[in-house]
């Protein structure tokens, strides 16, 4: 039976992705473990900083972990605020979690990669799996050497290591953490909520997006492909949708016909014109069968609703 530890659980994806594992593999079998402590979790949950090395050892052997799911990392536009810190933080826990993955025989290990591994030279259209990484954020370039070090953890001890690009995620069910992408998500509140947007990022950015749902689904079907159809050991390209403020706005105004959002670019527009606007994911379906099931329309209806829900209960509370 596979015993899974999930690091970086508080944040935007862990929260949803504990709750998915716990289903799949059982309440008992997932440890959620984060810097602090979280109301929102039930289950197992400990106390773990992944720069240290020791902590991470013991929590493993303790639990006899057989799964790592790594989401500790610090984003691309808090990232440049502190671009010494990003980078001992997003290097020293991924390589920890490998030698620790590795000296305990853990089974099978995910850390994911982003989007943010790209820059000016790649071609932004339909991004290739092979292509230039020249990326201009610390957050980046701690992603590429991370895909570099997976790549040669494989190569040289064998270990079960798997890993997405993600795009920038959109989420109802958890707020993001310091990204280029978070527009996407704060957009839906604003509306929900009745109140108009302004936008960080220009009218016309296109950017590769994906649902929450999508995002999780592809991470559990990665792990769960045989290990010999995996021919990607640094990072897969994953493709959900991809759209610009403009046309996101609009898929809002189908149901809320009088939001209106007006556009004041910040630093993270440079960070965003750094990256593509959409991604060649051929490998991911070939290898393991991807296929995004949300495009724009369905993830705003998807996406409304709950947080319709969510802030309708909050105001019953009150
Ligand atoms: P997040 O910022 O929301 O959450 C990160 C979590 O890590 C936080 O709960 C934080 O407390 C925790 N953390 C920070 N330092 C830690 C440490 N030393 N030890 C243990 N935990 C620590 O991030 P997220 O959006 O959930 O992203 C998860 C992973 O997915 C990251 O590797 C990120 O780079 C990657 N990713 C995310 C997106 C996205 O749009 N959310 C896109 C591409 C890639
Ligand atoms: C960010 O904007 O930094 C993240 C990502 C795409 O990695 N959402």
């Amino acid at each position: 039976m596979d015993t899974i530890l999930v690091i970086g659980a508080g944040g935007q994806i862990g929260t949803v992705l504990v709750q998915a594992l716990q289903q799949k593999f059982g309440l008992s079998q997932v440890i959620a473990s984060d810097l602090k402590a979280s109301q929102s979790f039930t289950g197992i949950f400990e106390i773990l900083d992944a720069t240290k090395a020791d902590d991470l050892m013991s929590l493993v052997r303790k639990y006899q972990v057989t799964q790592i799911y790594h989401l500790a990392a610090i984003l691309s536009a808090s990232g440049e605020a502190n671009p010494v810190r990003t980078w001992e933080l997003n290097m020293q826990t991924v390589l920890n979690v490998l030698e620790v993955a590795r000296l305990e025989n853990v089974n099978k290990v995910f850390i994911p990669s982003s989007i943010a591994v790209f820059g000016p030279s790649a071609n932004p259209v339909h991004t290739s799996q092979q292509t230039y990484l020249d990326p201009t954020t610390v957050y980046g370039i701690s992603k590429v050497a991370a895909e570099n070090w997976m790549q040669y953890y494989h190569t040289k001890y064998n270990l079960d290591v798997r890993s997405i690009r993600y795009p920038g995620v959109i989420s109802y069910q958890s707020m993001p953490g310091g990204g280029t992408t978070d527009y996407a998500v704060d957009i839906y509140h604003k509306a929900v909520q009745g109140q108009n947007y302004e936008c960080f990022l220009s009218e016309d950015t296109r950017l590769p997006m994906i649902y929450m749902d999508d995002a999780i689904r592809a991470t559990l079907e990665l792990m769960d492909a045989d290990a010999e159809r995996i021919t990607v050991r640094n990072s897969y390209n994953l493709a959900g949708l991809s759209f610009t403020p403009t046309e996101v706005a609009e898929a809002i105004q189908q149901f809320f016909p009088t939001f209106q959002t007006t556009y004041k670019p910040d630093f993270r527009q440079q960070i965003a014109n750094s990256w593509p606007q959409s991604i060649d994911d051929s490998a991911a379906r070939r290898d393991w069968g991807w296929k995004p099931a949300y495009d724009l329309p369905r993830m705003t209806e998807d996406m409304i609703h709950h947080l319709d829900h969510q802030y309708h209960a909050d105001l019953t509370q009150v």
